[in-house]
């Protein structure tokens, strides 16, 4: 696919990427940013917003609280960070890290949701791995050469430096295994095969919805803080939101905006699946380009969809 302009991932990343499930981007916060997010994690803290709910709701879902733990190095999971600030808003198509996600996913993809996640020092949590998007989407693998449903970023704003340290952790090449889910055979982030990954403050990594992940341990002395930012195709529901996130659209750029779903016109069937004749323009941020993938041929009025 061409890719118009936009940055592409090098031979090597492209071949991690299919083999292992994952990659690795080295640097790609400034420590100016790293310094900024972290500050911004720790305010969020003490705001209100969405955070796991313990016991109130079922696993996965998150209730709405008044602050999460004041404590700055201790756990915190925070949902939907797009309100707290502009820079969180920006973050969703910074190019150095966009670029690759488009280059993996294809233009037809979505914003799905943000996340902060500290997993706090010391507090006796003993990780866990998992695959990413819930039990429907752990049914769904990939292959090497086809695009996954979603894929994830994140980005270490501190320093893992050893095992056990609030690792991400991962089993390279799982993304096209089934994941075990009964019994003694569920990885976890000690098993065979797992890989607890090390990294500095601005690292970010990628990596696909059906890859074996999670968090090792904290023995650390210190929160392990991360910004998560989830893509998916449009075709699949967001994660963050019931519909359009209208209140934030007005502080959005029109490629922001797509990819909050905001496809210009009300609702009509078709949408999402079949992307507007723009779509490519709209991504690659370039008005001259048409939609390669649209319709074959041109738009005719006899054309029928293809559902
Ligand atoms: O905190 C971690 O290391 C993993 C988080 C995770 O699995 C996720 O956000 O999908
Ligand atoms: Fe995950």
């Amino acid at each position: 696919m061409t890719n118009h302009g936009m940055a592409q991932l090098t031979d090597l990343q492209r071949e991690q990427w299919s083999v292992d499930g994952y990659i690795t981007i080295e640097g790609a916060l400034s420590p100016e940013e790293v310094e900024f997010f972290s500050g911004e994690v720790d305010r969020i803290r003490m705001l209100p917003g969405w955070e796991p709910g313990r016991g109130e709701v079922p696993r996965g879902h998150y209730a709405w609280v008044d602050h999460a733990n004041p404590e700055p190095e201790s756990f915190m999971d925070r949902r939907d960070l797009l309100p707290y600030h502009q820079a969180f808003i920006d973050l969703i198509d910074r190019p150095n890290v966009f670029d690759l996600i488009v280059d993996i996913m294809g233009p037809d993809l979505q914003f799905s949701m943000s996340q902060a996640i500290v997993r706090g020092g010391k507090d006796g949590f003993p990780g866990y791995t998992h695959t990413d998007g819930g039990p429907g989407q752990r049914r769904v693998r990939v292959t090497e050469t086809s695009a996954p449903i979603a894929l994830k970023v994140m980005y270490l704003l501190t320093d893992v430096d050893g095992p056990d340290s609030g690792n991400f952790t991962v089993y390279p090449g799982s993304h096209m295994r089934s994941f075990p889910i009964d019994g003694d055979r569920i990885p976890h982030p000690h098993g065979p095969g797992a890989v607890q990954l090390t990294g500095k403050a601005g690292d970010a990594y990628l990596f696909s919805h059906s890859l074996w992940h999670g968090p090792a341990p904290n023995n650390t002395d210190n929160g392990r803080k991360t910004i998560l930012y989830n893509y998916s195709q449009m075709f699949v529901r967001w994660y963050d939101y019931g519909g359009v996130p209208g209140e934030i659209l007005s502080k959005c750029t029109p490629r922001q905006k797509r990819l909050l779903g905001d496809l210009g016109h009300d609702f009509r069937p078709g949408d999402y699946f079949y992307v507007p004749e723009d779509q490519e323009a709209v991504i690659y941020q370039n008005p001259e380009i048409g939609n390669s993938a649209f319709f074959p041929g041109g738009v005719t009025s006899s054309w029928s969809a293809d559902t």
